[in-house]
């Protein structure tokens, strides 16, 4: 069987500029919360390997971009740093980075590569972090801004863009989990946080739309399937619950230009609402997307909550479902999520009944693995599992495509092995290895493979069990 994909389908991979770029204190850059994070407690992270050097893309950018022809690509995606284009968030345009990133947009045009383009990637310069980060209201003027000068100064060029990748990440980990700066427990500062990011959101459509740009504007959003338990309604209300929180919050208000009633009930009923100011309302109906990314590596399974909550511990999304391990399902044991390809079709089926079929392409899916040193055979990395990891997630996208689903593209996380915030360089991602003491970069088997999918605009299935 030959599992062709519609014309024009966009193959690539994604990337983030704090991931990738390296010299994070160099070319006028200003540092982010990963820079001062890591300068005050870099046990935190894998080996304690900071955000300073990554995969030194700054540097390699041109033979980075040719790597990606290699790979076939026709489209990539990468963040720009806020850090390094506006220093202290909201002054003055640093030239250096103008120089930088025009060298990378006109490189990847130049290979026949369509740049896309993410304003903010989980790195918030350390300036506006002072001031509050997403807590402070102010952001919202000032990423507005920042969106506005990457629109005058790149837009003649980028043709899609994407306001923020995962916007609940920071989220969870800066205000809920502890799993990114500033570490802060709080739901209500987590809510507020999150509807800023809404806010910030909106108004740089705005700003695209009264600008009137060329091209298009969306967000990627991490989307993860809740899926109960078993029918009991007790799980799937906690599954409910845990859609509304994790997924809900930020597709509703980008794909319908509303929150959902419940998700405001809910937080009501747990006196977790964030300030609201007039006008609010009207904004975030302007946020509303031409495009969405969305990016896929695991499902969350739930089920009811088995004890009561600690009535004096902070109050935490667990109090309204628990994760549940479903027996038998397959991991990823390095990274520790599980692996469950159908999601994939479920997420495009959701999008396609309940939203309006969206144009939508999966902008990060793939897989970390430790150690792949171990895979190498004549010289290159056999990841035979990464290509059986992609083409059974494929194999459901395209199913999705055939029932109707408007999407677009498929993007792999990630082109060259990158620094994975606290994970340091644990699990490796890319299509292509990166020795860390050399520099030096080889294509690994996947991408191989990924680049005779690309140039085919499809695969066929007993390739794929031959490898
Ligand atoms: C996504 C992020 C990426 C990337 C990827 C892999 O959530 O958008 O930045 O890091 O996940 O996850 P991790 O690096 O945590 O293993």
């Amino acid at each position: 069987m030959k599992y062709v994909f519609p014309e024009d389908f966009w193959w690539g991979s994604a990337s983030s500029a704090l991931q990738t770029e390296g010299d994070s204190r160099q070319g006028g850059k200003s540092p982010t919360i990963w820079d001062t994070w890591y300068a005050n407690q870099p046990w935190r992270f894998h080996q304690q390997v900071g955000p300073q050097e990554t995969s030194t893309f700054y540097r390699n950018w041109r033979q980075d971009i040719a790597l990606l022809k290699q790979l076939n690509h026709n489209s990539f995606r990468t963040s720009l740093s806020w850090s390094r284009l506006i220093p202290d968030g909201t002054g003055e345009v640093n030239p250096q980075a103008v120089a930088f990133y025009n060298n990378v947009i006109d490189e990847l045009l130049a290979q026949g590569i369509k740049p896309f383009i993410t304003l903010f990637h989980f790195d918030m310069p350390m300036a506006m972090q002072e001031k509050g980060g997403w807590e402070n209201r102010d952001v919202v003027a000032a990423f507005s801004r920042y969106a506005q000068i990457c629109f005058e100064l790149f837009g003649d060029r980028v043709m899609h863009w994407f306001t923020f990748n995962e916007p609940i990440v920071p989220v969870e980990g800066g205000y809920l989990y502890d799993f990114h700066y500033p570490n802060v427990v709080d739901f209500k500062r987590a809510a507020t946080v999150a509807y800023h990011t809404v806010l910030a959101h909106a108004s740089a459509v705005r700003a695209f739309r009264a600008g009137l740009y060329a091209g298009e504007i969306g967000i990627v959003l991490n989307l993860t399937p809740s899926y109960p338990r078993s029918q009991n309604p007790a799980d799937v209300s906690a599954a409910h619950h845990a859609d509304l929180l994790f997924n809900r919050s930020f597709l509703d208000p980008v794909l319908r230009g509303e929150y959902p009633a419940d998700l405001v009930a809910l937080l009501k009923t747990w006196d977790q609402l964030p300030a609201c100011q007039p006008g609010d309302r009207a904004l975030i109906a302007e946020g509303k997307i031409d495009l969405l990314g969305v990016n896929y590596y695991q499902p969350r399974r739930v089920k009811c909550r088995d004890s009561a909550v600690n009535p004096l511990a902070p109050f935490m999304p667990e109090w309204l479902f628990e994760n549940y391990e479903m027996p038998g399902r397959k991991m990823n044991p390095y990274r520790g999520w599980e692996i469950y390809e159908p999601g994939i079709y479920d997420i495009l089926t959701n999008l396609r009944v309940n939203y309006d079929n969206p144009r939508c392409f999966i902008s990060e899916n793939g897989m970390g693995v430790e150690n792949e040193q171990r895979f190498i055979e004549n010289g290159q990395i056999n990841d035979h599992y990464r290509i059986e990891f992609v083409s059974e997630h494929l194999k459901w996208l395209h199913k999705g495509i055939s029932e109707g689903s408007n999407c677009l593209g498929y993007h792999m996380w990630t082109f060259i092995d990158n620094w994975s915030w606290c994970n340091g360089y644990k699990n490796r991602y890319g299509l292509v290895q990166l020795d860390l003491a050399s520099q030096q970069r080889t294509v690994k088997k996947s991408g191989e493979w990924f680049a005779a999918t690309a140039a085919d605009n499809g695969f066929n299935e007993r390739e794929t069990n031959d490898d």
